[in-house]
């Protein structure tokens, strides 16, 4: 059965095509960095807004058929799969990641969700033999059903804790069987919303508490990919544990679990947090927690997270340039959280918004690479630096200077007599001429 008519496989056309259906750079094959496109940026599809999401909102109903043709939801969940895989041959993506009730609905009881796991979890495993795809990473929905109103981990409730543990229990076993090179935790409720009736010790010791078992569970199963934690500052919970990186370092250092988890940084979360996608990757690379990466944005005129495709360049750019200096994606990748707007409701939106977001994407990594290779903003920051690599500065650097020798030379010196420009309209017109040049 084929679903999406008339939209034959998407194929690398260059700069020239007139194709809308066609990459323009997004060439897989071709060598940036020393690795292949495809290898460089390990694009993956996001089960949930692709297969799933039919455009509600809080105003109106869906306007995009996500059924499949199906009139009962364990046939549309078989049927979305089938889709799934024809989408991602289409687009000729690798990866895809999911939540647990995105390729299965909640059955009445936690044992019939089970089953129904089961038994879409074989047939995925079948279509990622048949169709070479793999799995970037998996994840439990612990915010969607009303008895995480509070929070999963950082339930109120110690009943709702077992539940969230016995769902990610299952959600590890099922990413172990499908291969999955990663396991996302996104704090979906774990936050609140006002400290009138909120035990904030006791919800992060759960939550560690949560995590250390899931990490003790799975490795005991055989996972051997990354755990990730996914910052993001507010939505739906006023605020979020997970507020943003450098918030989620100093969870896992806390709580003795930096050693197990990297950051899923999603550019969208950036923006809310009132940082730049760029600054929360580097802040990820620079601590060594960088891992993988939610590739949308958001629209800087509105508060929440609108998971839009990405077509910013700059911004894929910047953030190409982090991971490139972080040397490149290990088990991450670049996951397309991000949807259609409501208004483009057909089957053909979404192909055109992936397209759209490769593109971006293949664009920023052959900038980031330009820029690496002109070497005039790395030369520049390192010039910046200079004073470190000698006499004073230098004892600063390797810890043997002391503050009575910091003040002596202080004194000697009179005042401060040089401090040369940053000259960053220079730097940002710099960019300018190497994007397009
Ligand atoms: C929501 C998050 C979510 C995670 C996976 O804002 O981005 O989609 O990526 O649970
Ligand atoms: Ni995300
Ligand atoms: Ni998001």
């Amino acid at each position: 059965m084929e679903f999406f008519k008339g939209i034959d496989k998407v194929k690398y056309e260059g700069k020239g095509t007139d194709s809308p259906y066609a990459f323009r750079f997004y060439d897989p094959d071709a060598v940036i960095g020393g690795k292949t496109m495809r290898e460089q940026l390990r694009f993956a599809m996001s089960y949930w807004h692709t297969m799933c999401a039919e455009g509600t909102d809080m105003f109106g109903v869906g306007t995009i058929d996500k059924s499949y043709g199906a009139l009962e939801p364990m046939e549309s969940a078989r049927r979305k799969a089938y889709a799934a895989f024809e989408l991602m041959n289409k687009l000729d993506i690798d990866y895809f990641c999911f939540h647990d009730r995105d390729i299965a609905p909640e059955g009445a009881t936690l044992a019939k969700s089970n089953a129904r796991l089961d038994e879409i979890t074989a047939l995925l495993k079948r279509l990622m033999a048949e169709n070479n795809k793999k799995l970037l990473w998996g994840t439990a929905n612990c915010f969607g059903n009303k008895r995480y109103m509070h929070g999963a981990g950082t339930a109120p409730n110690a009943d709702v804790f077992a539940f969230a543990a016995a769902q990610i229990k299952k959600a590890l076993e099922i990413t172990t069987v499908l291969g999955g090179e990663g396991y996302v935790f996104w704090g979906g409720r774990e936050g609140y919303e006002t400290l009138l009736n909120t035990d904030m010790a006791l919800e992060q010791d759960n939550m560690a508490r949560l995590m250390h078992m899931a990490v003790d569970y799975a490795r005991s199963i055989g996972f051997t990919g990354d755990f990730y934690i996914e910052p993001k500052p507010k939505e739906p919970t006023k605020h979020q544990y997970d507020f943003d990186s450098a918030t989620v370092l100093a969870f896992l250092r806390k709580y003795g679990l930096d050693k197990d988890f990297k950051l899923n940084i999603e550019a969208n979360h950036a923006t809310l947090a009132g940082h730049t996608f760029a600054h929360e990757l580097c802040v990820a690379r620079t601590n060594g927690a960088f891992g993988s990466i939610d590739a949308n944005q958001g629209d800087m005129l509105l508060g929440w997270d609108t998971d839009q495709f990405p077509t910013n360049v700059y911004d894929t750019t910047l953030c190409m340039l982090e991971v490139l200096r972080a040397g490149g994606f290990t088990k991450g990748g670049l996951n397309f959280d991000a949807k259609t707007r409501r208004g483009s409701n057909t089957p053909e939106d979404i192909f055109l918004a992936y397209i759209s977001g490769m593109d971006a994407f293949a664009l920023g990594l052959r900038m980031a690479d330009k820029i690496i290779s002109d070497g005039r903003i790395d030369s520049f920051v390192k010039n910046r630096y200079e004073s470190y690599s000698v006499g004073i500065g230098k004892r600063i650097v390797d810890g043997s200077a002391t503050m009575e020798e910091l003040e002596a030379y202080a004194l000697s010196m009179g005042d401060v007599k040089t401090n040369i420009s940053g000259r960053q309209e220079y730097l940002e017109n710099v960019i300018n001429q190497i994007m397009f040049s």
